[in-house]
Order: C-alpha cells, then sequence, then structure tokens
C-alpha cells in the first residue's frame, strides 16, 4: 500500500469512527455533542472519499445509511429461531389468570419476577450481526420466513451498523420494534397535505410501509427509528441470567432500547406498571398498544417454554383500542365564533380509546374530499389520547351503492346567509357576522372563557340557554343581566344560588386585564400572544381602536394578516358601541408601564411550554414570559429558542431534540425569568 493509499484507508477510518460515534450520541443517547452542519460535512468528507475510490467502501459505511439502488423484489429470509407471537390479556383478572398459570406451571407459591415494556405500535424486525457487523435485516413476516430488508434497515439511524463495546458475540441476532414517532408521523403528513397527497393513516401503517419500500432511498426518508426487546440467535456468547440484564447487555453494544422498561414483581407489579404507563402514554414520543410482561429469569422461561407459537413466560396487556370501525349516520355542518363552518362525522356509537364516540371532526371540505367521505361509510375512527376523534380513512370495500360525494352548504346552516370561501382558504365561513346565532353564542362563549374574563360559572351550556331564552344577544349584554335574575332563574338548572353565583362572577370579572380583554373581544387572528403584544404596544385600548395598518405592522407578532383584521374590528361601529358599553359597565384594568420591545429582557426569544410544572400553571409560565418580552407559540419548530419542560413533556420534548432546540426544566426556566 502506498503512502496515499494509506492516509486515505486511514481518513476513511477516522470519518467512519466519528459518524459511528455522533450517530449514536444523537440518535441513540440523545446526547449530540457536534452540530448537525459539522455531521454533514464530515458525512460529504467520506461520500467524497468513498465516491473516488469505490474499493474502500465497506458495508458498515455511515454512508450507507441515506439508501442506495431501489430493489426489483425483497428477497426471503428464513428465520433459524422463529419470530413468535405473543398471548394477550386484555383486563385485570386475566392478568391474575395469566399469573396464576404461571405459577401453576412453575409449582410454586413464590412471587414471580418480570420486565414490564411499553408494547410499541409498529412492525417486528430481526437484525443478524456477525463479528459486530450488521449483515443482515428481516421482518417478521409469518414467522417462519420474513422479508429481507437490510437495506432500508441500514437507513434507520438509530440502529448501529456495527456494535461497539466488550465481548462482542461471533453472531447476535436481535429482535424488536421498528415504529415512526409521532412527530415524524404529523411532520409527514402535513408535508403530504401541503401538497395534496395522501396521508398516512397512522403511525404504525406509515412505518410499514416505509420498511417495506423497495427505494432505500425513501425508506431513508421517512425518519423511521426501532427499540430492541430480544435476542434470537447468539453465538460466541454466554447470555446472563436474566432478560433485564441481556436488555442491558444491548444497550451496552449502542443498540437501542426503550428507556421505560423496568423490573416489576408478581401481577401487583404487573397492573402497576400499566396503569403508570397508561397515563403517560399520549406523552411519549411514540404510539404503544399496551405493556408486555415477560418472566425475568431466562431458566424460569426456559421450565415454562411454549404452548403453540406463544412463549408461557410472556404476555401482552393491551390497551383499549384506539381505532375502531363504525359507520357515518350524517354529515353536518357547525358554525364557530368567527364563522368558520366545520363538517362533523354524526357515528353509530363506537367504543374507542377508552369513551363511546359519537362524532368525529372532519376539519373541513378539503379534508373531506381528500378522504373521500361519504354518508353511509365504514370509516376508521381514531382517538389517540384526549385528543379529539377523526375519521382516519373509509372502508372503501365496504361503500354501499349510490353513495354520493358531501358537498358544502351553500348557505349558513344555522342563519341562512351566504357561505363564502376566500380564496386560498381551506376554511368556508357563514358571512352572516353577529347576525348569526351560531357566531353570537361561540363569541360569548370566548370572552366569557377562563384565558379570555374567565367568568366563573357561566359555561357553554349556560351561553346557550341564555342566548336562546332571548336574555342576551352580544358579549355587553352578560352585565345587564343583574336586573334579570329573575327570568335567569326561571331557566332550567338553575336555582337562585347559581344565579347569585353568575352575578357575583360577571361583577369580580370586570376587573381584568388589557391583554385580556383585547383577547377576549375575539379579534380574527388576535391570540393570547398578540393580545399581550397590543396591549403592550398601545398602553391602552382606544389609542389600538384608532391604529392603522403601517402602525400595527410594525408591533411585534403582527403581520398584514392581523393588521388588517384588528382595523377592519374596529372600524365596524357595533364593535366600537359593545365596547363603549363594556368600558360603561364598569370593565376596568391596571394601567400597563409601556416599555419598548426591545427593552424587554427576553424580547427577540420564542418559548415553547409544555408538561406540567410544579410550581405554577402553565398558562402562567406562558404569561410571564409574554411579560418579559417573549413569543410563546404553541409548537417547536427550528424559530423556537427554548422549549420549557415541566414533568411527562411529551412528544414536543422528542420534537425539540430532533431539531437542536434548547431544553429548559422547571428550575433553569425559573432562573432564566429571575435573571
Ligand atoms: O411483539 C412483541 C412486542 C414486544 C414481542 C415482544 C415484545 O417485547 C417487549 N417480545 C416477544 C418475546 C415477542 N413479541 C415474541
Amino acid at each position: 500500500m502506498s503512502h496515499q493509499e494509506k492516509q486515505i484507508t486511514d481518513r476513511i477510518e477516522a470519518l467512519t469512527q466519528q459518524l459511528n460515534h455522533h450517530s449514536r450520541q444523537y440518535y441513540v443517547l440523545d446526547d449530540p455533542e457536534i452540530p448537525d452542519a459539522e455531521y454533514d460535512r464530515l458525512f460529504r468528507e467520506l461520500q467524497q472519499l468513498e465516491q473516488d475510490h469505490p474499493e474502500l467502501k465497506t458495508i458498515d459505511s455511515p454512508t450507507q445509511r441515506v439508501g442506495g439502488e431501489a430493489l426489483a423484489a425483497f428477497t426471503q429470509v428464513t428465520h433459524r429461531i422463529p419470530m413468535l407471537s405473543l398471548g394477550n390479556v386484555f383486563s385485570e383478572q386475566e392478568l391474575l389468570d395469566f399469573y396464576k398459570r404461571v405459577r401453576d406451571r412453575l409449582k410454586t407459591e413464590d412471587e414471580i419476577e418480570f420486565t414490564a415494556e411499553p408494547k410499541l405500535d409498529g412492525l417486528a424486525i430481526s437484525l443478524l450481526y456477525e463479528k459486530g457487523v450488521l449483515l443482515q435485516a428481516a421482518t417478521r413476516g409469518d414467522g417462519s420466513v420474513g422479508e429481507n430488508v437490510t437495506e432500508n434497515a441500514r437507513t434507520i439511524r438509530n440502529i448501529p451498523l456495527h456494535l461497539s463495546g466488550n465481548n462482542i458475540p461471533d453472531v447476535l441476532e436481535v429482535r424488536g420494534e421498528v415504529f415512526m414517532s409521532k412527530a415524524v408521523f404529523e411532520k409527514l403528513n402535513q408535508q403530504a397535505r401541503d401538497k395534496g397527497e395522501k396521508t398516512f393513516v397512522n403511525p404504525r401503517n406509515a412505518a410499514a410501509g416505509s420498511l417495506r419500500q423497495l427505494d432505500s432511498k425513501i425508506a431513508a426518508s421517512r425518519q423511521l427509528s426501532m427499540y430492541c426487546y430480544a435476542v434470537g440467535v447468539v453465538e460466541g456468547f454466554e447470555l446472563p441470567a436474566t432478560h433485564s440484564e441481556i436488555l442491558q447487555q444491548l444497550g451496552e453494544w449502542g443498540l437501542p432500547l426503550c428507556h421505560e422498561v423496568e423490573v416489576v414483581q408478581a401481577a401487583s407489579g404487573c397492573q402497576s406498571y400499566y396503569e403508570k404507563i397508561g397515563k403517560l402514554r399520549e406523552q411519549l414520543a411514540y404510539d404503544i398498544d399496551g405493556v408486555v410482561y415477560k418472566v425475568n429469569s431466562l431458566s424460569l422461561q426456559q421450565q415454562l417454554g411454549f404452548v403453540a407459537r406463544a412463549p408461557r413466560w410472556a404476555t401482552a396487556h393491551k390497551f383499549p383500542a384506539q381505532e375502531e370501525i363504525t359507520q357515518v349516520n350524517a354529515i353536518e355542518f357547525q358554525v364557530g365564533r368567527t364563522g368558520a363552518i366545520t363538517p362533523v362525522a354524526r357515528l353509530e356509537p363506537v367504543f374507542v380509546g377508552g369513551v363511546t364516540v359519537s362524532n368525529a371532526t372532519l376539519h373541513n371540505m378539503d379534508e373531506i374530499r381528500r378522504k373521500d367521505v361519504r354518508v353511509g361509510d365504514q370509516v376508521i375512527i381514531r382517538r389517540a389520547g384526549d385528543v379529539i376523534p377523526e375519521v382516519a380513512s373509509v372502508v372503501f370495500a365496504n361503500r354501499p351503492a349510490g353513495s354520493v360525494e358531501v358537498e358544502l352548504p351553500r348557505v349558513c346552516p344555522v342563519c341562512g346567509s351566504d357561505v363564502v370561501q376566500e380564496k386560498d382558504e381551506a376554511v368556508a365561513r357563514c358571512s352572516g357576522g353577529l347576525y348569526c346565532h351560531a357566531q353570537r353564542k361561540e363569541g360569548i362563549k370566548h370572552f366569557a372563557s377562563r384565558r379570555a374574563m374567565d367568568i366563573d360559572g357561566l359555561g357553554d351550556k349556560l351561553v346557550e340557554q341564555l342566548v336562546d331564552a332571548d336574555l342576551i344577544d352580544h358579549i355587553d349584554d352578560l352585565y345587564l343581566l343583574k336586573d334579570k335574575t329573575q327570568s335567569i332563574a326561571a331557566m332550567e338548572r338553575m336555582g337562585q344560588k347559581s344565579v347569585d353565583n353568575l352575578i357575583d362572577s360577571l361583577e369580580k370579572s370586570k376587573a381584568t386585564t388589557l391583554p385580556r380583554f383585547i383577547f377576549a373581544l375575539g379579534i380574527r387572528e388576535v391570540g393570547e400572544v398578540t393580545a399581550a403584544s397590543l396591549a403592550n404596544h398601545f398602553g391602552d385600548i382606544r389609542p389600538l381602536m384608532q391604529a392603522n395598518e403601517a402602525e400595527l405592522i410594525n408591533i411585534a407578532d403582527v403581520g398584514p394578516v392581523v393588521a388588517s383584521r384588528v382595523v377592519n374590528f374596529f372600524s365596524q361601529a357595533h364593535n366600537l358601541e359593545v365596547i363603549d358599553r363594556l368600558l360603561s359597565a364598569g370593565i376596568h384594568w391596571p394601567a400597563i408601564e409601556k416599555k419598548a420591545e426591545s427593552e424587554l429582557p427576553l424580547s427577540g426569544l420564542s418559548f415553547v411550554v409544555t408538561g406540567t410544572l410544579s410550581g405554577m400553571g402553565r398558562n402562567d409560565a406562558k404569561q410571564l414570559l409574554i411579560d418579559k418580552g417573549a413569543k410563546v407559540t404553541g409548537s417547536v419548530s427550528k424559530k423556537t429558542s427554548y422549549l420549557v419542560v415541566g414533568e411527562n413533556p411529551g412528544s414536543k420534548a422528542a420534537k425539540a431534540e430532533e431539531l437542536g432546540v434548547e431544553i429548559l426544566d422547571e428550575e433553569a426556566f425559573l432562573l432564566l425569568i429571575k435573571d
């Protein structure tokens, strides 16, 4: 080997080592040490060297991760040890039965120890390492024969292309689950929607479709992840005595593991784990459909053996299904505060995700057209966590003959005014404004809501009743209710005590803040953050009412659309009259000490707050930030300066890590605020 060849070989080796190290720091340990741009630079250098010297390219080179030539078909892989399935339990009683079966078979009264792990909702994969190098990846298939998806598995960033650490086996087959994180799923679906393309139904389908792509470049673009949960064939290594130690060993070789794995005792420990993960489920960065318990001792596992194609020493404890099939009985259109017309599917009631669902939003007409939902269709309803249930997809095979496409109504279903749809807007609106009963009701609900005027005891139902009984028409009428107490008390479910409380709350609500008042007016596009910016800039309501678009555009958080909405709102005589009457009724706020935005300590910084903070409510934390000049948004993006995380931060933390956004825990956040 010439001196120059040696130099190139050494450089390739050094780059490979560095890239593998940084890839593991980033994708397995969530602890990046170098900026993305530096990683990209090293990566491109290696790519160039391999292009110039193809004979030096290795199968475990980090450049393999971007995918290569598309395949014509997958070859088949026979699993040397079959990939089994798992038994299921669906209730605490069935878990107790499982536990009893285990103890009976082992002829013991002793407590049994288990490992407990989340059951990821993805698809099973087998990875084969020889002398520490990833040589083959296969899907489960029918358990005996799967598909060779090696090229695609190499693009999964947290799968090591070769193992690190000591005592690496001659042969190691690891098994686990390939999945798509919720954040990636949302991002890919948003991109698909933006391009008018078909969206994925759920992260599981997205992961399955991506892993079974013949074109590994497409698979690479899908940003899949993997967690290991078991070993298959192992040669040249003595396995430890328990499953939990095996997992630990896999971690030491650089393989990715789910962080929520625990060792628990007896059925009671399993049940507590199930309940704990159930509470955590929504906040996890990935979908799970249950938890898995495995007898921890390998010698006990051996004694227990298998029944049919499932181990007797393990079971899955499933959560209530998050997807179910039901029928669309009708599609109706609801009118919101700003006149937005939202189609809603009325469903044959179905139990999904732990509750009975009879309605699902269809968002807008674009969504209906994209999914082609029709009355009479069988549809898959998805309800993840506390998210509003939605129609995931239509079961076209079951579509009844003669069904017709849904059309947008020409007139508002509530007031009969024309429905209009602005160019480039997905949302259609009722043009009736405050003439429309529905818009008036929604406007009053918004005014009374906790983050606006915070009128305790004036819930949505009561607003509907008061409007329907003609006791109020507009928001300012609320402060005249004190003269109508007899009529209110006569309404259904209202006693004198409730009326007194309501009048008391209305009185109390008069002492508010300017940002709350501006937000409460319900000006389109003016949320809490914009309201706070406007309040800080103008210091009072009158100068805001007289502002023109040119002045408004110069304020933080105000763009041309918001500026025109604000000007338009204050140009309407009836809005000015309503404000006058509210002020005459006694609504007031403390004077604002105006500060130039640039003088505020957090000006120019953008925050997202997620999870439960122990010392204050999330909204209070947001207000604190806003008061100090920060911008607070609802979702993490590249522009976010900091993500503030409380307990159970959920998928936003994963997204922040993915984008390299700095994360502050509560302590660091308080320190920042104090300073
Ligand atoms: O399908 C599975 C999901 C998760 C599993 C599994 C698992 O452990 C956490 N473990 C085994 C042994 C099998 N299937 C067969």
